[in-house]
């Protein structure tokens, strides 16, 4: 049992890794620059605190759609960061749950709208996205000393955006 819980969490950095290596895929956020009517457009930022403890996050179930900016804060001990995952209609937030704590794995149908960098205790991070109207994963993506990953001991959340 210990050594199945050891693996997956090496397992689970690997996404992780992968996440911080790549840019955030397209999703909603990368068109904004592009089109010149949008440009000449002032763009109201709506700021979502989202308050990172061991372990959970403190935060609202509902947030408006547009450009968005996530302001974590890391009000707990250990290491935390933020990752916004877009959850297809046609899936659920215990599905994720599931293939990311007993294959480790991100499952392929979540997008990874971005994340933050990893924060210490007392430091905070921004985010900003374009955010489209949809359901939302707010998880963190690191593995506690345990080996448990954050999300299984509760930092996961899930968010709509009107
Ligand atoms: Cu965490």
């Amino acid at each position: 049992m210990r050594q199945v819980t050891h693996v997956m969490a090496q397992v689970a950095l690997v996404p992780l890794a992968a996440l911080l290596a790549a840019p955030a895929p397209v999703h909603g956020q990368a068109k904004a620059a592009t089109p010149p009517a949008a440009a000449s457009a002032s763009p109201r930022a709506t700021v979502v605190r989202v308050s990172a403890i061991d372990y959970a996050f403190k935060t609202p179930a509902t947030i408006a759609s547009g450009v968005v900016v996530f302001n974590l804060t890391n009000d707990g001990a250990d290491l935390h960061q933020l990752a916004v995952l877009e959850l297809p209609a046609n899936r659920t937030l215990s599905e994720f749950l599931d293939t990311y704590h007993n294959k480790g794995i991100i499952p392929a149908w979540m997008v990874a709208v971005g994340q933050t960098q990893v924060i210490a205790a007392g430091q905070e991070a921004l985010l900003a996205l374009r955010v489209k109207p949809g359901r939302y994963i707010l998880a963190c993506l690191m593995p506690a000393r345990d080996g448990r990953a954050h999300t299984e001991k509760g930092m996961v959340w899930q968010v709509t955006a009107r």
